[in-house]
């Protein structure tokens, strides 16, 4: 089960109707709920497109996360198992470019095998529950998550596969990693028409990518803003801080110094399109990971120039639900099992 939010201020289960339904004061209207997802206001959009032409409509979500902290959470019961961290040395998560052969199979059969498990589409309604609060498109509290959120998703992801990958090749001297996907470089071919997993909307397989502009993904130099001129951006947030500024702009909602808008994450995801433009079901490609992966690993890489900056999390916001994990414990990858082969832009 998952939770929209609407503008209207209705909070509606996207799957069923037994979830609550609540109207609040001042956002009560007459009107049915607007549906039709062609109004600017509307504050559940289904595409990363449409996350990208919304800008960060912060005057509207601070009230719609007070009615998250007060009504939704309180209803969504127990978080997930805490995943203890693995035994052995850290894995190594490499340039998808660079991986052997072999490595592009384990992981392409480790995916399949997580399909077919159902255990595939169990960590896809993770990302589908956006009660989770994992986006800047959600609001400030959102915005200071995403970084760590996906981290622990990501681990959450890597740790089943290695679970499936140890029974598909028992003889393996070295676990699987999630590999990365530099956005400079094209789509990775080795994953060309590998979307093994349905639609969870629709339980048929998914459309097709598009792996192509507009918009665009971005490019050298764009990465290099991103990590390096953070501090150009401007996010028009109360206390914006240096790590405000950083997320902010690999999220996806930042500016050039020319002033236009500075490709990021979300661009990345409308780029590939097909379900990776699904701003809920993204995770259904497994693309998704290696995309994320890169995410994860400019934040690795600006967090050691920049290990003071903080995101402005309190309380329960700072855990990141499901998982039982607070901010705290995801600073550092090597505490969670994986490591980068390299840290150079
Ligand atoms: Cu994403």
């Amino acid at each position: 089960m998952y939770y929209s939010y609407c503008v209207q201020g209705v909070l509606a289960s996207s799957e069923s109707h037994i979830a609550p339904v609540v109207f609040l004061e001042p956002f009560v209207r007459s009107k049915k709920m607007d549906h039709s997802h062609k109004t600017g206001a509307h504050l559940h959009p289904k595409t990363f497109d449409e996350v990208i032409a919304l800008g960060f409509p912060l005057d509207k979500l601070e009230l719609l996360k007070d009615i998250h902290k007060k009504l939704v959470k309180p209803l969504l019961g127990g978080a997930a198992a805490f995943a203890p961290k693995p035994p052995g040395a850290p894995v190594t998560r490499q340039n998808q470019a660079d991986l052997s052969p072999e490595k592009r199979e384990a992981f392409r059969n480790a995916v399949v095998r997580l399909v077919e498990e159902g255990k595939y589409l169990e960590l896809v309604q993770f990302h589908r529950d956006m009660s989770h609060d994992m986006h800047g498109m959600m609001g400030e509290t959102g915005l200071y998550r995403f970084l760590g959120w996906h981290r622990r998703y990501l681990v959450e992801f890597e740790r089943e596969l290695q679970r499936v990958d140890a029974v598909l090749r028992p003889g393996a001297t070295e676990k699987l990693a999630v590999p990365y996907w530099r956005w400079e470089d094209p789509f990775p071919a080795w994953l060309n028409g590998f979307l093994p997993a349905n639609d969870p909307d629709t339980g048929t397989p998914p459309p097709s990518r598009k792996n192509a502009s507009p918009p665009q993904k971005a490019n050298a130099t764009d990465v290099d803003i991103i990590v390096n001129q953070f501090s150009i951006q401007n996010t028009g947030l109360n206390n914006e801080n240096d790590y405000t500024k950083f997320t902010y702009g690999l999220e996806g909602w930042g500016r050039r110094p020319d002033g236009t808008s500075l490709p990021g994450h979300n661009h990345g995801h409308a780029w590939v399109g097909g379900i990776m433009n699904n701003t809920m079901s993204s995770p259904t490609d497994p693309v998704f990971w290696l995309h994320h992966a890169e995410v994860d690993r400019l934040w690795h890489i600006w967090q050691q120039a920049n290990s003071s900056a903080e995101p402005n999390l309190s309380g329960s916001d700072r855990i990141m639900d499901p998982w039982g994990e607070s901010y705290d414990d995801l600073v550092d990858t090597e505490d969670l099992g994986y490591v980068y082969d390299s840290t150079s832009l």
